[in-house]
């Protein structure tokens, strides 16, 4: 994600590094770099221009040049300052204090409305809300089918409107939210039709949607990978309905990072999700200083540490770093660390999120996919204890026995532990300890 851009910063940061002192003329050179890589990433030109000076003015300061480390201090205002580009600090979902709490999702065609309304629902749910699911999209016959299908994957409700229905928009919108504070739904989650361009005809429809329903969030839903075209069209929906927030979506995919950096300066209205997936589990709470961090090579380890804290045994992997660091790194524990990625989510996402180019850049060149997670985990189970914690003995033989108790070929015996001894090295490589500790977090 963001790759392109968050190489080029890099490159910055490094010759800011090695120049020692900050000059003037370095400090220009540094800018002139900066610029080129957030025009080459689709920033709004302004906002590009704005940011620039922001940093010319706080870096050419007599306390930064006399530090003693100047260009440390330099690569921190520049990370503040993408920090508050992006926003500052994380916001929240509103709730309204009269139920239901109505969110409703407007964006164009394809930008993932449906699919965000199926991953808010998720979220909320798993928070002890009771959320309800509803569409008012008429324009595409599937476009009802689509939410449900949703809706029943995840075990929550949905409410069927017909266009018949909606033929009086008013009087189908006054049911549906009654409907939801008959049975303590909230919130109830709207979604819309989107349109290929932004349209007077879909302006108008929407707004007297609002107008009737009064949603406490009206969030606008915008596909990264458009760039400034997703900004543009927030700055309209703004103008025309009103936006509340905004929920940037496929940052999985190659964005180039403009919409990112340029929405919240150009809209005023903070990014709360981003969609980093087509599941309906891949949606994370925006976290600027996170962000900025990532972007800067940082790394974003905190989403990475919050993830695993959810997802795993937090005293297993507290166990299992320990033994990392010790070496005693067994194929228990390699067992152990793939069930974890299993449940983490896929290994190229979890790497996607620690420091680039940093210790852990020989890790990534791992690579391991979900089904041969699977393979590897019948494989380790078809092994004696003993032969887990001292995999050297495992010869010929053995792997031939292995290799029929698990159903797979010796070469799949092989493979694993080829990739087990891959790990252990590389974990031996990265010095993990290190990086955890000098990680700047702020
Ligand atoms: N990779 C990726 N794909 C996404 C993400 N969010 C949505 N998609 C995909 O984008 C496509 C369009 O998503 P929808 O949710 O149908 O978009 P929509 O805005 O409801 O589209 P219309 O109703 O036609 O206006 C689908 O194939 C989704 O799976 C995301 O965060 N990452
Ligand atoms: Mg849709």
């Amino acid at each position: 994600m963001l790759d392109q851009l968050s190489g080029r910063l890099q490159k910055v940061m490094k010759f800011l590094r090695g120049e020692g002192k900050i000059t003037e003329k370095n400090m220009t050179e540094a800018l002139k770099m900066i610029r080129m890589a957030f025009l080459e990433a689709d920033v709004n030109y302004k906002v590009v221009k704005e940011f620039e000076a922001r940093i010319k003015e706080k870096a050419l300061k007599e306390e930064v040049l006399s530090s003693l480390t100047p260009a440390q201090q330099v690569i921190k205002i520049v990370r503040d300052e993408m920090t508050a580009m992006l926003g500052h600090k994380e916001s929240k979902l509103n709730f309204s204090g009269s139920l239901p709490s109505i969110f409703m999702l407007v964006g164009l065609q394809g930008a993932g409305k449906t699919t965000t309304c199926g991953k808010l629902a998720k979220r909320v749910a798993e928070n002890k809300k009771h959320p309800l699911l509803v569409s008012i999209d008429m324009k595409r016959p599937a476009a009802q089918d689509q939410l449900q299908i949703i809706a029943k994957e995840l075990g929550l409700p949905f409410y069927e409107l017909t266009s018949g229905q909606m033929a009086s928009p008013k009087k189908a919108l006054k049911a549906v939210v009654e409907h939801a504070r008959e049975h303590s739904y909230d919130p109830l989650i709207v979604d819309t039709a989107g349109r290929l361009h932004v349209d007077e005809d879909l302006m108008q429809e929407l707004y007297l949607v609002k107008r009737a329903l009064d949603p406490v969030e009206t969030i606008y839903v915008g596909d990264a990978m458009t760039g400034q075209d997703a900004v543009k069209s927030a700055s309209f929906f703004e103008e025309k309905i009103g936006v509340t927030s905004i929920i940037l979506t496929k940052l999985d995919g190659d964005a180039r990072g403009g919409a990112a950096l340029s929405m919240v300066s150009v809209t005023g209205k903070p990014i709360k999700f981003v969609g980093v997936g087509e599941k309906l589990d891949r949606l994370e709470v925006f976290h600027p200083d996170r962000m900025a961090s990532r972007i800067l090579g940082m790394g974003d380890v905190l989403s990475l540490i919050e993830r695993a804290e959810k997802e795993t045994d937090l005293k297993e992997t507290e166990e299992l770093t320990r033994r990392m660091l010790k070496q005693e790194f067994s194929l228990d524990d390699f067992r152990k660390q793939l069930l974890q990625i299993k449940k983490m989510g896929s290994l190229s996402q979890i790497l996607s999120d620690l420091p680039v180019g940093g210790p852990f850049k020989n890790i990534s060149k791992l690579k391991i996919d979900d089904q041969k997670v699977v393979y590897f985990e019948a494989i380790i189970n078809s092994m004696t204890p003993k032969e887990r914690t001292n995999p050297k003995i495992i010869n010929g033989s053995r792997r031939l026995r292995i290799a029929k108790g698990s159903g797979r070929q010796v070469s799949d015996v092989n493979q694993l532990l080829k990739q087990y001894q891959e790990m252990k090295r590389m974990m031996k490589k990265s010095n993990f300890k290190k990086m955890m500790s000098s990680f700047p977090m702020s």
